[in-house]
Parts: C-alpha cells; sequence; structure tokens
C-alpha cells in the first residue's frame, strides 16, 4: 500500500512503540499534523514553545530510559528547539526530532521559514538527516532511533521537507538495522576486566566515581553490589545521583565544583578510581594537573572518544557500564562465596573518610526569621522519602537540591548537567509527568530560570498534569550573584530581579494553584499542602537572598581547595 511521507513517519513512530510526541505545529509540518488523528495511540502533547517541547521530550527520556521524540515546524521552529537538541546532546540523552523543512526544490532559496538545521545542528546531534526522496523514509526513521539508542545515546535529527512529506511510496518498514561504520562495544574485553578485577583486589584506597553512564547503561543495581560486597566508597556527578542510594554509609555525596569535602578529599587521595560512565568533566576535576595525582585510574565508557580524553586512564575500557560491571562481578564473585557476604575491606581509609564526612558535613542553619533554602530542600526530601522525580533549572537551586535531597534511585534526578540550562527543569518535569502520571514530580527552581520556559504552565494544565514547582526565591541570579559577591568585589551587575512576577497570581492565571510562603515555621505544612493537591501548583518559597552555595571550588582550583562556607 503506498502511503505519503507525513503517514510513513506516524506509522514508523508507532511501530518503534512511541507513545508520545512533544511538538508545535507550522506550515512545514502541516500535513504531518494534518494526519495525526489518524493515530490515536500516539498521544500529541501541545508544547508552547518548541523549547518547552525538546525539553519535554528530554524529561521523558531521562524518566523512561526511551526515546523521547520532538516534533516542530522549520526556521523558528527549528532554532527554538537548537537549545534543547544542545542541553540533550551534552547529557547523552536519547531523542528524536523531526523538523519540517521547506520543499526540496526551495532549499537555498531563502525560503520562507527557511533555516539550516541541519548544518546549524551537526554539532550537537549525534547524528543528523535531510531526507529527499520519500522511499529513504523508513530506513532513516528506523536508524535514528537506533542511533539515538545506541552506544552513547544522544539526539538525532531528521529534516523533512515538505514535498517528502506530502510524496507517496510503498511503505516497507525494515525489521533490522545495520550500519557498516556504526557498531558500539557493549562487551567489555575479558582482559581488561580481569586487570579490573585485580586492581580492586589490591587497592587500598579505591573509590568509586559514577557519571550519567551507570544511569543511561541501568547498571545502578551492579554497581551498588560491586560498592558493597568490596566496601569501596561512592562518589557521583550530578548526572549519576541516584545510582547510589544515598542514606548507604559508603555514599560520600556529589564531588567537583559543588561536592561534598568528603568526595573531593577522597577523590583526591584515593589509589583507585573507578571511573564508571563519567567523562572528567572540568566542573568535576577543578585544575587538572592537581586531580588524583596517587591514583590509578580505570576510565569504562561506551564512548571510545572520551577515554584519555581529560585525563589518563590507566586502565582504560570500552563497554557499556553494565556489561561491563556484570563481567566484573562475575570475576569477583568467586572471591567471595556468597555474593551477600561481609565486606572484605576493612581499611583505615574508610575510617579517614567517615571522619570527614562527621567533621565537615553539609551545613546550614535554619533560624526562625529567614528561610533557608536548604532547609526547603530537607523538607521535600523528607516528605516524599525520596520517592519524588525531581528536575531542576539551573543555578544555586540546581546545587541544594543535589547536595540535599536524598536520592535512592536512578532516574529520580532530572537536570542540565552539560549545558546547564535555564529554563530546562518546569518542561522536563513535564515530560516526566507525562510518563509517570501517579508519580510526584517536582521541579525545584530559581527565580530567575523559572521565568525562562514559565509558559509551559498551560501545557501542564491543559494536560492535567500535578507537575510542582517550588520556586526558592531570592530575588536574585543567585548563582551569577554568588561568583559576583565571592570574585568580583560584590559587584552585582545585572542579576538583581527587582521586577518579578507574583508567582501565585501567575499560577492562578494560568489555571493552576499558588502558594507562598516565608516564614520557616510553615514550610513543611504549605508543602505538604501543595503536594497532595491533584493539580499543577508553584509553591513561591520566599528564601534567604544572599545565602551561598558551599562547598565551592574556585574555577581554575583544585578540587582541595575548597571555600567551606
Ligand atoms: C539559558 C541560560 N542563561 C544564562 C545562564 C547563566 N546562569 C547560570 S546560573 C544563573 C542564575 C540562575 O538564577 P536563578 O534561576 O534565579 O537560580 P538561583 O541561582 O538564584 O538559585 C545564570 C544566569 C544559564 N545557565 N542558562
Amino acid at each position: 500500500m503506498e502511503l505519503t511521507g507525513a503517514q510513513i513517519l506516524l506509522e514508523s513512530l508507532r511501530r518503534e512503540d512511541v507513545e508520545v510526541v512533544f511538538g508545535f505545529p507550522g506550515g512545514a509540518v502541516i500535513d504531518i499534523y494534518d494526519q495525526l488523528p489518524n493515530y490515536p495511540l500516539l498521544q500529541h502533547v501541545l508544547a508552547r514553545h518548541e523549547q518547552g517541547a525538546i525539553h519535554a521530550a528530554d524529561g521523558y527520556a531521562r524518566a523512561t530510559g526511551r526515546v523521547g521524540v520532538c516534533l516542530v515546524t522549520s526556521g523558528p521552529g527549528a532554532t527554538n528547539a537548537v537549545t534543547g537538541i544542545a542541553t540533550a546532546y551534552m547529557d547523552s540523552v536519547p531523542v528524536v526530532i523531526i523538523t519540517g523543512q521547506v520543499p526540496t526544490p526551495l532549499i537555498g532559496n531563502d525560503a520562507f521559514q527557511e533555516v539550516d538545521i541541519v548544518g546549524i545542528t551537526r554539532p550537537c546531534t549525534k547524528h543528523n538527516f535531510l531526507v529527499k526522496d520519500v522511499r529513504d523514509l523508513p530506513k532513516v526513521i528506523k536508524e535514528a532511533f537506533y542511533l539515538a539508542a545506541t552506544g552513547r545515546p544522544g539526539p538525532v535529527l531528521i529534516d523533512l521537507p515538505k514535498d517528502v512529506q506530502q510524496a507517496k511510496c510503498v511503505y516497507n518498514y525494515p525489521k533490522q538495522i545495520k550500519m557498516r561504520s556504526y557498531n558500539p562495544t557493549y562487551a567489555p574485553n575479558p582482559k581488561q576486566v580481569a586487570k579490573v578485577a585485580d586492581v580492586v583486589r589490591k587497592a587500598k584506597k579505591p573509590i568509586i566515581y559514577a557519571g550519567g553512564g551507570v544511569i543511561a547503561s541501568n547498571a545502578s543495581e551492579d554497581l551498588t553490589w560491586l560498592a558493597r560486597t568490596f566496601n569501596i566508597p561512592v562518589t557521583a556527578t550530578l548526572m549519576a545521583l541516584g545510582c547510589f542510594p544515598a542514606d548507604d554509609p559508603l555514599w560520600l555525596g556529589m564531588l567537583g565544583m559543588h561536592g561534598t569535602y568528603a568526595a573531593n578529599m577522597a577523590i583526591s587521595g584515593a589509589d583507585l578510581i573507578l571511573a564508571v560512565g563519567s567523562r572528567f568533566d572540568d566542573r568535576v576535576t577543578g585544575k587538572l594537573s592537581e586531580f588524583a595525582k596517587n591514583a590509578k585510574i580505570v576510565h569504562i565508557d561506551i564512548d571510545p572518544t572520551s577515554i584519555q580524553k581529560n585525563v589518563a586512564a590507566g586502565i582504560p575500557v570500552v563497554a557499556d557500564c553494565k556489561s561491563f560491571l556484570m563481567a566484573l562481578r562475575q570475576t569477583l564473585e568467586a572471591d567471595v562465596s556468597d555474593a551477600s557476604a561481609a565486606p572484605v575491606r576493612d581499611t583505615p581509609w574508610l575510617a579517614r573518610l567517615a571522619s570527614w564526612k562527621e567533621e565537615k558535613p553539609l551545613a546550614y542553619e535554619q533560624g526562625t526569621d529567614v528561610i533557608k533554602p536548604q532547609y526547603v530542600v530537607e523538607i521535600i526530601s523528607r516528605l516524599t522519602k525520596g520517592e519524588a522525580i525531581i528536575t531542576t533549572e539551573v543555578g544555586q537551586h540546581q546545587m541544594w537540591a543535589a547536595q540535599f535531597y536524598q536520592f535512592t534511585k536512578p532516574r529520580s534526578f532530572i537536570s542540565s548537567g552539560g549545558l546547564g540550562t535555564m529554563g530546562f527543569g518546569f518542561p522536563a518535569a513535564i515530560g516526566a509527568q507525562v510518563a509517570f502520571p501517579d508519580r510526584l514530580v517536582i521541579d525545584v527552581a530559581g527565580d530567575g530560570s523559572i521565568q525562562m520556559c514559565i509558559q509551559e504552565l498551560a501545557t501542564a494544565v491543559c494536560y492535567g498534569l500535578p507537575v510542582k514547582i517550588v520556586i526558592l526565591n531570592n530575588g536574585y541570579l543567585g548563582m551569577v550573584r554568588q561568583w559576583q559577591e565571592l570574585f568580583y568585589a560584590k559587584n552585582y551587575c545585572s542579576t538583581c530581579l527587582d521586577v518579578a512576577p507574583d508567582f501565585v497570581k501567575l499560577a492562578e492565571a494560568y489555571g493552576a494553584a499558588g502558594f507562598r510562603v516565608s516564614d520557616p515555621g510553615q514550610v513543611e505544612s504549605v508543602l505538604t499542602e501543595a503536594f497532595a493537591l491533584p493539580k499543577t501548583v508553584i509553591v513561591d518559597v520566599v528564601v534567604d537572598r544572599e545565602e551561598n552555595v558551599a562547598p565551592m571550588v574556585p574555577a581554575g582550583k583544585s578540587i582541595t581547595e575548597m571555600i567551606l562556607v
């Protein structure tokens, strides 16, 4: 049977088991929208801005581990999505973006709403396609989903000209895909695994440094087995929070610029670092020449180009994190007769870490006058027992959420790490809530960031999504103000948000509920009430204006040079 390009696209999305598409229409995709009602199993969520649509698709992907799908029109629709594409790219999130394009004969003619989105997104997609012939479309879609989800995941863009959407051909969807030049390595080299097992047995001061790859490959359980069985303390990047339970004594907290004292000291003093699915980002390493000088570094990553990129790894392992940890487990299990046997290692190392944790914990003092932002996150953590899906915007609130929420499960912390995109958290929360209608999804926001995609309140209300936004409202672009305070002689240039909307009224104007709280004694009751409401809610929490995130490693310094208060 012959189908149009638009029909082929939608039919193929169903065959890929896509359940939801986040999008925004326009002339260059109207043919696709025209067909949408014929595919009732494909839910379309209409965002109010293309940036909202792509972040929502991204949030859906991070919460579920499945490929998120985003559909936007040509020209400004496509460029509005670029920030979200780059966000997904930096954090290795699998999304497929379909952009409309002007008809093929007009490409390159400065046609109305034409933009070279393939050229624009080349550096921030894993791959992109311009489809010129409708007969190529099924194969392109199959390849796009395959590329997005396999190897190091990432965004893949399909640019679809209007005449290709209208052209017809016989539809055959490929069952399997083979791309000769693309063969990600999943299974680790057994010799490398044996080497790692050996150094794990011998190390006196080992540490696991977990990155987003642990979450992406669903390797948390195996990582937890390794840590507990061999008594190896665990630290993680922002992207990996939740991969190891925060209430375990082996948990050191996040490392890096706003990492804990214990984690940064531990990584600096370790003799063995097992870097699992992490990329040695500069926010983690600080001054590279000072980073982990005494350690043997084992680096496991599915992307061979990320190994040896920033830090020299003594034992490089190209593999999927889960496959590697399973193989390591098999090798090491011979060491312990019973996998749940008592830990085999009990060293002064662990005692030292415990004392670091005790001497210099994450701390703040909550008085009776002003609400401390850390306190709000602690209350959220307590009320939700670590079971909520927390998304964040970018800034101080993001770091407080990372530091003070006790994450117990993978895929429960969703935040823009690599790109650091203000405006990400709320639409990402919408995507997560679409995926999990019955879970509590909370966007911890700053008063600056939330204004970047605030229009998505209409989306949340329209689809009855009970997302909660908790604004830690300090009246500043707080994280920039903190840098100005510490490193620019308090020159608070353009960081004071003097004019702000009344967030309670704003919520109500969109049909959501709004609360405001400024008394520390009322934080808990207001949040309890807000979380129980089955609708979209903004809680505007007026917090201490000039509270800082601590510890802090000044940019370019070694991670042991922390400012502690
Ligand atoms: C799109 C974008 N623009 C600018 C920045 C730079 N930036 C990083 S944090 C920050 C301040 C964020 O302020 P707010 O959302 O109020 O959060 P707070 O730091 O006060 O918690 C800014 C401007 C960014 N990360 N993203």
